[in-house]
């Protein structure tokens, strides 16, 4: 890709307005790592990469239906004020969560207080007044950067947060409140075949039901093995996808301390996955909290490591979609960030 075009960075800043002051973790109160500063620590990684700002521009729901339940979109948009009037604290969090196990699991019920456990699958994913306004900005940062590529630019960067692909049709979690990557992609499946490279350490859960029985879409992903790692529940290599979707769903579950060369082969072959896919567009899931420094995820990977990673998949040559996921240590984020496009571009 060209290094004299400037890279277009899609930025909003109503993403400041979801700082919940702590999450549950292990059913304790924690300073939520998922916090705005990290979007700082980006930007401040951009100072020495040729880089245009574009601003988020506002979008229908369109898009966003085709990825989300209406119900869900509505809950994220009222559910927290509904929840004040009902008495509920400043930080919404669930106490008791809609399982299927129950005779009639399927229903959503009325309660204003029960609601966000109707949505929500985790306690990490506070909701507070500003959140939706963020959640909406989130989408609008990646349905713009889409829109660059639609218009023949080669390469967009999303910068958005919360990320989003832990959120899935009708569900909500891990930090993610709408799937900014999957709406991305549905937008972008008129102009072909559009394959998502998952790099977050997590798996994305979410992206990867949007697009389980789904044939146009090729969800990869690497990360760590939900044998040790969240979301514990997904991402085993046995997942891949059913009806006309099967085969277009890969998972690669990598161990504790994961380094670059483990990492580096483990892409190589699932970038050869891509390229028989022979997508129209290649759109990234980028995290960096596979990062050795990082407080969350549990791999080894060096700042160099982010450069061959960047190499790997601009070998793929493809007109490519950055949508930013997690990365959560602020003092690595941005040269991590600077690494990684190094090697793109
Ligand atoms: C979001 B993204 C582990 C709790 C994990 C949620 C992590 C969400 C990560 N005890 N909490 O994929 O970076
Ligand atoms: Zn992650």
């Amino acid at each position: 890709m060209d290094r004299r075009t400037p890279l277009p960075v899609v930025v909003d800043d109503r993403h400041r307005r979801h700082d919940p002051p702590y999450e549950l973790n292990a059913g304790q109160p924690v300073r939520p790592w998922e916090r705005p500063e990290r979007i700082d620590a980006l930007r401040a990684g951009l100072a020495d990469v040729p880089h245009r700002l574009v601003q988020a521009v506002p979008h229908d729901d369109a898009a966003l239906l085709a990825v989300h339940d209406p119900g869900l979109v509505a809950f994220i948009d009222e559910g927290h004020a509904r929840w004040r009037e009902a008495g509920g604290p400043a930080v919404m969090i669930p106490d008791t969560f809609r399982s299927p196990r129950w005779a009639s699991g399927a229903r959503h019920g009325t309660a204003p207080l029960g609601a966000p456990g109707s949505w929500c699958f985790d306690t990490a994913t506070p909701v507070v007044a500003g959140s939706a306004a963020a959640a909406r900005a989130a989408v609008d940062v990646a349905l713009t950067a889409a829109d660059l590529l639609r218009d023949g630019a080669p390469i967009a960067y999303a910068l958005c947060r919360p990320p989003g692909h832990h959120s899935g049709p009708d569900y909500y979690g891990g930090f993610c409140l709408f799937n900014n990557v999957a709406v991305a992609a549905r937008s972008l499946t008129d102009g072909g075949r559009v394959a998502i490279l998952d790099i977050d350490f997590h798996h994305g859960n979410g992206t990867q039901d949007v697009f389980w029985r789904d044939s146009d879409v090729l969800y990869a992903s690497l990360h760590g093995d939900p044998g040790y790692a969240f979301p514990y529940f997904t991402g085993f290599g046995d997942e891949v996808g059913e009806g006309p979707g099967r085969g277009s769903t890969v998972n690669v579950a990598l161990g504790r301390d994961t380094d670059d060369e483990v990492y580096l082969r483990a892409l190589t072959a699932v970038c050869e996955r891509i390229e028989a896919w022979a997508p129209a567009t290649l759109i990234v899931s980028l995290g960096f909290d596979t990062a050795a420094a990082d407080p969350i995820g549990a791999f080894a990977l060096s700042t160099s490591g982010f450069h061959r990673i960047g190499r790997t998949i601009a070998a793929l040559d493809r007109p490519l979609l950055l949508v930013q996921e997690g990365g959560y240590d602020l003092d690595g984020l941005g040269t991590d960030l600077a690494s990684f496009l190094s090697g793109i571009r």
